[in-house]
């Protein structure tokens, strides 16, 4: 029997492997490199451009994380705007909530959705539940097109800022987004990791841009196990609701929602970050 590892490189000096059962689709789209695999510890698992997105067995903390923090701030949130998250996993999560009225998935790589839909329907399986429409272009045009007060929340599940998914971590972009979103809107952003400094100075360019714009910014952390270092960070920002002061933690646990990581204790945890976050994002 052949060992076929799957080996990603999380610094120069570092690397990340997972022993493979089968490589199961290769593809150059028009964007980016797309490989999915089959392993025993991490279930199917999609890579871009040789980075690790999506697996079996970890995605339930990422799309607990990036959606239930935000509708336990502001319960009333109806319409969503999802950017990049083409396996679906994010959308997932939002079709929980029966108050919410309007999904819009802007994906720039139709392929990721496609090959999700058919290796991933653990992800996948909701994108065609009534409320979702996907419309498959640039987040960055997409919002800039977009007639202004419009979503009530954004969340931004996106690739690294390097390839499709630059423009996304752009001024211009944060910009637009708090020009599309309602007056007490809120921004959830994929926000890199504090750990290795290549990330770590992205987390801090991100950082410093937002702040600029929002009103209320902060910066909350989760176990990642599949990315690099393992420690990894959303941004929440918002023009009226402050995580921690105005959620309603009793109306969210009364919704009766079962959710794997998410829960209202991390739900404040989560803000409070290691003092090495702490100082980088002072002086971002
Ligand atoms: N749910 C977690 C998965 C992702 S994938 C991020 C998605 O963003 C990809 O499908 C990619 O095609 C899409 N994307 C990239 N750039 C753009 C863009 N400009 N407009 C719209 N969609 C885009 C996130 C993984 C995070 C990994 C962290 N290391």
């Amino acid at each position: 029997m052949l060992d076929l590892w799957y080996t990603e490189n999380h610094t120069d000096n570092v690397r990340f492997s997972i022993k493979t059962n089968k490589h199961i689709h290769s593809e150059q789209s028009d964007f980016q490199q797309i490989d999915f695999f089959e392993s025993e510890e991490f279930g199917t698992f999609f890579t871009l451009d040789g980075l690790m997105m999506v697996n079996e067995k970890d995605e339930f903390v990422y799309h607990d994380m990036i959606t239930h923090v935000a509708m336990a701030t502001n319960p009333n949130i109806k319409k969503v705007l999802v950017i990049g998250g083409g396996d679906g996993g994010t959308v997932r999560e939002l079709t929980r909530y029966e108050s919410i009225e309007q999904i819009d998935m802007v994906e720039i790589d139709e392929r990721v959705v496609r090959l999700s839909q058919e290796y991933l329907p653990i992800t996948a399986g909701k994108l065609e539940d009534p409320r979702v429409t996907l419309l498959f272009e640039d987040g960055l045009a997409y919002v800039k097109n977009k007639e202004e007060g419009y979503y009530d929340l954004i969340l931004v599940d996106s690739t690294d800022p390097i390839g499709p998914g630059e423009g996304l971590f752009s001024h211009d972009f944060y910009n637009n987004c708090f020009r599309v979103l309602t007056d007490d809107g809120i921004l959830i952003n994929q926000h890199e990791s504090p750990y290795y400094p290549s990330y770590a100075h992205e987390m801090k360019r991100a950082h410093s841009k937002i702040k600029g714009l929002f009103p209320i910014t902060r910066v909350y952390q989760f176990h990642m196990p599949t990315y690099p270092s393992g420690h990894w960070l959303f941004g929440f920002a918002s023009k009226k609701y402050d995580p921690l002061k105005d959620a309603d933690l009793d109306a969210w646990n009364k919704l009766g929602l079962k959710t794997k990581y998410y829960n209202t204790d991390i739900h404040t945890g989560a803000f409070a970050l290691p003092t090495f976050v702490k100082e980088m994002l002072e002086d971002a």
